[in-house]
Formats: structure tokens, C-alpha cells, sequence
């Protein structure tokens, strides 16, 4: 089986310190805790940013000086910005990032119920209108999907010529919404990609470590922390996103995984480098 690409969501854009006084908002503890996911062995950062007051923010020159940051502390990680940015954002607002040239960045593929009065939404016409500048900028999409169907959209898309081969998923399952974290809906999910796509799955709150277990198994990758979930263990909130990625770790090495470099997931991925 190939190696096991990790990557850590470490802040997003909706936790807060009150759910985990180690969700990181500033410059440095967004940079600290980027370095204890990379050390832990996660290859790819997925990065949201925040003012220092934690509001969420897609301002280009806010990822310039985290990635500047990260990037003096893990020199090889692969950083992944958001074109997701928050619920509500204006389209340019979310693309921002884009302008920085990352390796990678996420291309969300529907519209979603994001729990509450809350829609994320994305519209056939702005998902082609992210994929194109993406294109352009040669960035590889993260497809993200929240559901089935939106796999669907990304396949008509591809299949127009807006998203290239070899696609690369993200699952994001258990969001309130969205469709469940369960073995049964990871198979449909899996089974309904093409065979020469790679995915990851992000099991949302108590969903992250069992679809962890069921994505290390399958032979898709693995996506865990503080954006998804705050939680060591039941009750115990984790001290840091590293301490996510161990768990990881520990899981694959228990169950014969071995774990991917940066550049051993750039190789998988087929990025530019
Ligand atoms: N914060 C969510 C509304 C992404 O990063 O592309 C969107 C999100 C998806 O997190
Ligand atoms: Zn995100």
C-alpha cells in the first residue's frame, strides 16, 4: 500500500479557544502549531488564518506571514491554503490565498448546511471560476466534498475540462449537514472516484479517528485536527494538533502503515516541485 500522507487542519475557521484554548489565531501560535503537526509526521498543513482576536480572514498578506512562518519552522511541509475561508465570505475575499502560488489549495465542490442558519455556499459557476484560476496558477486542487453529490459535480467538471486528472478528494464527513462519518458512507464515497484519484477523509468531531482507522485501512489518506475536532479522546481535549497527528501515527504504525515524507506526498499527489 502507498504511504500515508497526514494532513493537519490546524485552526479553521469556525473553532475558538473556548473550545480549545490551543486553537491557534496569531502568527506564532498558528506557526507552533503548524511545527507540532510536521513533527508528528503530518506532510501537508491546511491553512486558514485568523486576525489575533480570532476572526477569521482570507487576507493575502495574513497567509503571507504565516506561511512565512510555518515555513522557517518545517522548510518542506506542503501548505494548503483555503479558497473556503468562512461562511460568508465574498468570492474574491476566499481566493485570496491563491495569489501566494501554494502547491495546493482546496476547491469546495457544493453547497452545504453548515449547521444553524449557516450555508456554505459554492455555485456550479464559482467552483468552475475557482478550478480556472487555479488552473492558471498550475495550484492542484484538494476537491473538497461534504457529500455524494458533490463528487458528481466534480466528475461533470472534470469531464468539461475545468478540473484536471489525476483529481485529489478530500471526504469531509460528520459536518452537520453534510453526509455521516460511517464505514458505509466512507465505502460509497471511496467507490464513487475514479481509479486513478486519490483521497483523503476528514472525520468531523467524534467521526475523526474512526474514519482515520477506515482511511488507513482502505489505502486513502488522513486528515485530523483542530478545524475537525478538539478531542484527544472522549473528554480530553488535545494540547495540540501534534498530539493529533501521534494518534495517527501510532494508528498506522499498530495497523502497517508506513508514513509519507512531504516529499514522498508531493509523489502521490503529483505536485509541482
Ligand atoms: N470553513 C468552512 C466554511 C475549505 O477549507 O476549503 C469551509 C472550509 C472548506 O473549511
Ligand atoms: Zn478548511
Amino acid at each position: 500500500m502507498e504511504k500515508l500522507i497526514i494532513t493537519a487542519c490546524i485552526c479553521g475557521a469556525e473553532v475558538t479557544k473556548e473550545h480549545n484554548p490551543a486553537v491557534p489565531y496569531t502568527v506564532e501560535e498558528i506557526a507552533r502549531e503548524a511545527e507540532s503537526a510536521y513533527r508528528a509526521g503530518a506532510s501537508i498543513i491546511h491553512l486558514h488564518v485568523r486576525e489575533d482576536d480570532g476572526t477569521p480572514t482570507q487576507s493575502e498578506a495574513r497567509f503571507a506571514e504565516c506561511i512565512k512562518a510555518i515555513q522557517e519552522r518545517c522548510p518542506d511541509v506542503i501548505i494548503q491554503p483555503s479558497t473556503g475561508g468562512a461562511v460568508g465570505m465574498s468570492n474574491d475575499e476566499r481566493l485570496q490565498p491563491i495569489r501566494l502560488l501554494p502547491e495546493m489549495a482546496t476547491l469546495d465542490c457544493g453547497t452545504c448546511n453548515f449547521g444553524g442558519d449557516e450555508i456554505f455556499i459554492n455555485t456550479e459557476n464559482m467552483i468552475i471560476d475557482f478550478a480556472t484560476r487555479m488552473n492558471e496558477l498550475k495550484i492542484k486542487p484538494e476537491i473538497e466534498v461534504f457529500d455524494k453529490g458533490m463528487i458528481d459535480m466534480a466528475l461533470r467538471l472534470h469531464r468539461k475540462g475545468h478540473i484536471k486528472a489525476p483529481m485529489h478528494f478530500d471526504f469531509v464527513m460528520g459536518v452537520n449537514g453534510g453526509i455521516s462519518g460511517t464505514p458505509r458512507d466512507l465505502l460509497f464515497m471511496a467507490n464513487s472516484i475514479p481509479h486513478d484519484a486519490t483521497w483523503t477523509v476528514a472525520g468531523v468531531g467524534r467521526c475523526e479517528f474512526p474514519m482515520a482507522v477506515m482511511g488507513i485501512l482502505m489505502g486513502g489518506h488522513v486528515r485530523v485536527g483542530f478545524e475537525d475536532n478538539v478531542y484527544l479522546s472522549k473528554g480530553v481535549l488535545a494540547k495540540s494538533n501534534g498530539e493529533l497527528v501521534e494518534k495517527v501515527v501510532r494508528l498506522a504504525k499498530e495497523l502497517g502503515r508506513e508514513i509519507a515524507s512531504p516529499n514522498e506526498a508531493r509523489e502521490i499527489l503529483g505536485l509541482r516541485h
